[in-house]
């Protein structure tokens, strides 16, 4: 049986999302990321102390993006590589993501909406913002030469990216400049699975 731990209002909405494409059956335990992920208990689990973690009959892993390439490629028939030259195509675009995506978009969610009003800061999440520019233009390139970024089709590298950046809005993250980029945005995130 798979188990994913982690709250639908976490990073753990990756693989939630994720797991409701591929279709396989699983079991959702909602630990919650402030208290119950530093407990003794789920440090067995993930010595990180974070959500989301995966065990799939026995095989239990920590990182978001890691778990979906994963599922992906053990269960999700195309979502996953046809080759090593997708593999590492979707790999690529993961780590992107978590590299050069996630740290502006993270500063923006934050200090825009995520804490406590007295403990936001507008600086830091225009730094954020403006940190977003070159990774943005990127992709937005990139969508102008092809549909999806992996194989001519959704995959697990759409899934990634997409998950990260699906909060931008939400963040308040002008996307405007990037009309590609939005439309494969809108494109992936309005998918039954993504929508939960
Ligand atoms: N790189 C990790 C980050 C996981 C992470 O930071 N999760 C947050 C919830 S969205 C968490 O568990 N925070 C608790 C903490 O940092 O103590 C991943 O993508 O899985």
């Amino acid at each position: 049986m798979i188990k994913l731990y982690g709250t639908p209002l976490s990073r753990a909405a990756r693989c939630l999302w994720m797991l409701r494409e591929v279709g396989v059956p699983f079991e959702n335990v909602p630990t919650h990321f402030a208290g119950e992920a530093q407990s003794a208990e789920f440090r067995k689990i993930n010595p990180n102390g974070r959500v989301p973690a995966l065990d799939d009959d026995g095989l239990v892993l920590f990182e978001s993006l890691a778990i979906n390439l994963h599922l992906a490629e053990k269960y999700g028939k195309d979502l996953g590589p046809r080759d090593q030259t997708e593999r590492a195509q979707q790999v690529q675009w993961s780590i992107w993501a978590v590299t050069e995506l996630e740290p502006g978009v993270i500063d923006a969610f934050l200090h825009r909406v995520m804490l406590p009003e007295a403990q936001r800061n507008a600086k830091l999440a225009d730094a954020g913002e403006a940190k977003l520019a070159r990774p943005l233009a990127v992709l937005d390139a990139e969508l102008g030469r092809r549909d999806w970024l992996v194989g001519g089709r959704f995959t697990v590298a759409d899934l990634n990216v997409a998950s990260v950046l699906m909060v931008a809005p939400i963040a308040r993250i002008d996307l405007t400049s990037f009309p590609r980029l939005q439309r494969w945005l809108g494109a992936c995130t309005t998918r039954p699975a993504a929508r939960g």
